[in-house]
């Protein structure tokens, strides 16, 4: 939906209003078509906790990553960031259709074996670090794929129980509700 008195973005006017507290504070779970299934928690502006239930990289969980979150326009929000490993992700999120566009560029080291990223970042940062350097970095492997948001909910904004446990550590069922 448009709304009628919205600054559009156009070439004169690139940036339209960024008012983001239509994904700030929210948590969403959703399935890539290669079966690949995220959930990402928007803590706040700056900053999003995410875990992997599933895919090349299923089981690993991250949080306090930095990003870059704009609001494009009306329904439609761009997530950016690049991780301690190298990987690149963008993701466009559009929440009022429960569609989501994610590209993510994992470095050649990753494609070669992805398990070296399997497990709770935070408490690995200077490994991954290590990682990265080390490479190798290229050809880089670009995974570009629709998906389905199957939940999207509002939990609120810095809250740090939100994402406290791994994938694997979750209750029975728990990446499956739908709302
Ligand atoms: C996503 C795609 C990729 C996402 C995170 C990643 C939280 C991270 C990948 C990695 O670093 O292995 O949609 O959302």
């Amino acid at each position: 939906m448009i709304i009628e008195n919205e600054t559009p973005t156009t070439a004169q006017n690139p940036v339209p209003p960024q008012d983001l507290s239509g994904i700030a504070g929210h948590r969403f779970i959703y399935t890539y078509a290669n079966g690949w299934q995220y959930e990402m928690y928007v803590k706040n502006a700056t900053t999003i906790d995410y875990r992997i239930h599933s895919g090349m990289v299923g089981g690993r969980w991250v949080k306090d990553q930095e990003v870059d979150l704009v609001r494009l326009a009306e329904d439609a929000y761009k997530v950016s960031w690049t991780e301690p490993t190298g990987t690149c992700v963008v993701v466009n999120v559009l929440p009022g259709r429960r569609v989501l566009h994610g590209t993510i560029f994992f470095p050649h080291w990753i494609e070669q074996d992805g398990s070296k990223t399997v497990l709770y970042q935070n408490e690995h940062l200077d490994e991954m670090r290590a990682y990265r350097d080390a490479g190798p970095t290229y050809p880089i492997y670009v995974v570009p794929e629709f998906a389905r948001i199957t939940l999207f909910e509002y939990v609120g904004e810095n809250d740090e129980t939100v994402v406290a446990a791994g994938p694997h550590d979750l209750p029975e069922g728990f990446a499956d509700r739908v709302d």
